[in-house]
C-alpha cells in the first residue's frame, strides 16, 4: 500500500511525500506532534501538521538562521535561541568557539523530548555544557528576563497559536531590550511567495523597534514554495559590517550550505521579496 503525507497550502496547492510509517503520533498542551519514517528524506517532525524539518534537508534552514547573525556579531559570546525544539539550531550554535553560553527557551518540553528520542542527529546539543534549556514561553522569559545577549535567534513556528505572540512589535520591543548595544536580532520570517501579508506585518513591527532590518533567503525544499526568509535585525552592525572571514572559511568546510559566498548573496533579493522592506 502506497502512504503519502500531504501538508496542504493555504492557496490550493500542497506538497507530498512517500512515507513508510509514523514513527510517533501524540498531543502535547500546545500541539500535534508526529514523527514519519519517509522513502526518500529521513525522518520527517510535524507540528499541527506542517513539516518543521526533514532530516534530508534540515541543514539549509538550521545553519542559516544560525550562522549569518553568529558571523556578523564580531563577537556573540551570549546567544539565546526562541523555540527551536528539535535541536537542529542550538547544534550550529555550539559549533562557535567564540560561543560561550546559549540559553534556548522552548515552549513544549515534548518537542526536545521526541526529538531527542527519534532525531538524533538534529537533537545532538542537548548535553553540551554551553547550552542551557529552558522550557517556557518565550515571550514570558523575554519580558522577565534581565540578562542581555548579543544575539537572539527566533526559530518559531508560524504565527498561529503559541508562536503568534511571536511576531508582535510588542515581543521585538522587548527583544530589543534584552540585547547589548551591538546586538542582532534574526528570526524566521516564512516565504515571499506565498505569505506576503504576514511578512508585511512581521516587517513593519521590527523596523518600528530596529535602526537596521533586512531580510536574507535560504531554499528548503519542503516548506512552502521552497524559498525561505530570514529576518535580520540589528542595533548597530549591518551584516557585512563585521564578518571574520577566516572563522568563516574555517567552518564552512564542515557545513553543507552555509559558506563566505552564501553569507553575502543571501541578502540579494528578488524585486517581489524586497517589498516588504
Ligand atoms: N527548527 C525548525 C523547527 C521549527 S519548530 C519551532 C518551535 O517553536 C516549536 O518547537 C514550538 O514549540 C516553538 N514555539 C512556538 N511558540 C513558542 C513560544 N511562544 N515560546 C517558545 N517556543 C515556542 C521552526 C519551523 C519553522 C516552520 C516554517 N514553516
Amino acid at each position: 500500500m502506497d502512504l503519502w503525507f500531504t501538508e496542504k497550502y493555504e492557496n490550493n496547492t500542497a506538497l507530498s511525500i512517500k512515507i513508510k510509517k509514523t514513527l510517533y503520533s501524540g498531543k502535547s498542551p500546545f500541539q500535534k506532534i508526529d514523527i514519519l519514517e519517509s522513502e526518500d528524506l529521513g525522518r520527517i517532525l510535524l507540528l499541527d501538521d506542517f513539516i518543521m524539518l526533514t532530516e534530508a534537508h534540515e541543514f539549509a534552514y538550521h545553519e542559516m538562521i544560525a550562522h549569518v547573525p553568529l558571523f556578523a556579531h564580531p563577537n556573540p559570546e551570549k546567544v539565546l535561541i526562541i523555540g527551536g525544539g528539535d535541536g537542529g539550531t542550538a547544534r550550529e550554535v555550539v559549533k562557535h568557539d567564540v560561543v560561550k553560553k546559549c540559553v534556548m527557551c522552548e515552549i513544549d518540553g515534548m518537542v526536545v523530548e521526541k526529538s531527542k528520542e527519534y532525531l538524533p542527529t538534529v537533537a545532538s546539543a542537548f548535553d553540551n555544557p554551553k547550552l542551557d534549556l529552558l522550557i517556557d514561553d518565550g515571550i514570558k522569559y523575554i519580558k522577565e528576563n534581565k540578562d542581555t545577549f548579543d544575539v537572539i535567534i527566533i526559530d518559531s513556528t508560524d504565527p498561529i497559536g503559541p508562536a503568534e505572540g511571536l511576531f508582535k512589535q510588542e515581543f521585538y520591543k522587548q527583544v530589543f531590550n534584552c540585547l547589548k548595544d551591538d546586538g542582532i536580532m534574526v528570526a524566521q520570517a516564512e516565504n515571499p511567495y506565498y505569505y506576503t501579508d504576514i511578512q508585511k506585518d512581521m516587517f513593519d513591527n521590527l523596523k518600528a523597534v530596529f535602526p537596521i532590518v533586512t531580510m536574507y533567503l535560504s531554499f528548503i525544499p519542503f516548506y512552502p514554495s521552497g524559498m525561505w526568509s530570514f529576518a535580520f535585525a540589528s542595533k548597530k552592525y549591518k551584516y557585512n559590517d563585521n564578518p571574520r572571514i577566516s572563522d568563516i572559511e574555517n567552518m564552512e568546510k564542515t557545513l553543507k550550505y552555509f559558506n563566505n559566498d552564501i553569507f553575502y548573496g543571501c541578502f540579494a533579493l528578488p524585486n517581489f521579496a524586497k517589498v516588504v522592506l
